[in-house]
């Protein structure tokens, strides 16, 4: 039964719906609270997590290839949804700015507090930067930036953030893209790769505990949002890795039969022994799955950067 007096707020909607279906679920997104964007942080600079450094490999060894595919006639706007502490992306910005490149950079993030703390690290770094932070969801921004956008616009999606999603969520996300493209605009998008699944796994494992704790947050939450008693202890963190179809899956598993009780639902969840809560996906590409979702989605990939051990792959799109 739905709580009396309805739900206050899309989170615990969510989680009621999670927690009541079979077999149970949360939503990776609700994992990055100041907390997790704490753990997060920690999560990239982890020797296992490859995926910052070859990202950052990337940037470093293409530099200048990749500044010149991102200029346009009248110089061009450089997007970036979900910019973070902009650690990557300060690698490019640094040559943009040195060789004079016309252009403006606008961070997208739901966070003001976010965008206030990378305009004001970039304005120290790189003083000279035209940078105009934009507050708002990723695709009413787009929308509004293509309305009165008048010269190339280079959307930048790092991270291989599109990995949480499903394929058809991936398709959707790439078709809202696009539809703010104009045709000499372009997609700069990381795409980790499939590689040794022991690789992959350590990845989503460490043994510091930093995963573990990043996947937990999400009970942490529950527990002080919406007054819950999740034992952290007696949870699991678990991951797994299908070589066939690239998907890492991180599951929370019950180590004992439970109840945990969560006041602000109305509800106490059941738990049986070993039973499990699945919470993220990190999906791995090959060139034809990405070539794939950009047909799915009516782009076309133009051409690719990858790092030396090809563990990942940014790529260029068009419409
Ligand atoms: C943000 N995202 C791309 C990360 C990933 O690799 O899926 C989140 C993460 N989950 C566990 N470690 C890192």
């Amino acid at each position: 039964m739905k709580p009396t007096t309805g739900f206050k707020s899309a989170f615990e909607e969510d989680t009621y719906k999670g927690l009541n279906s079979y077999p149970k679920y949360l939503l990776s997104k609700y994992i990055y609270d100041q907390k997790g964007d704490k753990l997060f942080q920690k999560i990239m600079e982890m020797p296992e997590y490859y995926l910052t450094k070859c990202e950052t490999e990337i940037f470093k060894g293409n530099t200048p290839a990749i500044a010149d595919s991102f200029n346009g006639p009248d110089g061009f706007d450089l997007i970036e949804l979900g910019a973070g502490d902009g650690k990557k992306t300060k690698i490019l910005l640094r040559h943009l700015t040195e060789k004079n490149y016309e252009f403006t950079y606008q961070p997208v993030d739901i966070s003001q507090n976010v965008l206030d703390e990378l305009q004001s690290s970039l304005l120290e770094e790189l003083p000279d930067i035209q940078i105009k932070p934009q507050q708002g969801t990723y695709f009413k921004t787009l929308e509004r930036l293509s309305d009165y956008n008048t010269r190339k616009k280079v959307i930048l999606v790092l991270g291989s953030n599109i990995g949480n999603l499903l394929h058809k969520d991936a398709i959707d996300f790439l078709k809202n893209i696009k539809s703010s493209m104009s045709q000499e605009d372009m997609l700069f998008m990381g795409f980790d790769q499939k590689k040794d699944p022991q690789k992959i796994l350590d990845a989503y494992n460490d043994p510091a505990g930093i995963t573990e704790a990043f996947n937990k947050n999400l009970l942490s939450r529950i527990n002080r949002d919406l007054d819950a008693d999740f034992d952290l202890d007696s949870f699991l963190h678990w991951e797994t890795y299908d070589p066939e179809t690239g998907t890492a899956k991180s599951f929370l598993v019950s180590k004992t039969e439970q109840q945990v009780k969560i006041p602000k639902l109305e509800f106490t969840a059941h738990f049986k022994a070993w039973e499990t809560i699945h919470t993220e996906i990190s999906q791995k590409y090959d060139d034809e799955v990405v070539h794939w979702l950009a047909a799915e989605s009516g782009l076309k990939v133009e051409t690719s950067f990858t790092d030396k051990k090809e563990f990942y792959r940014n790529y260029v799109f068009r419409k």
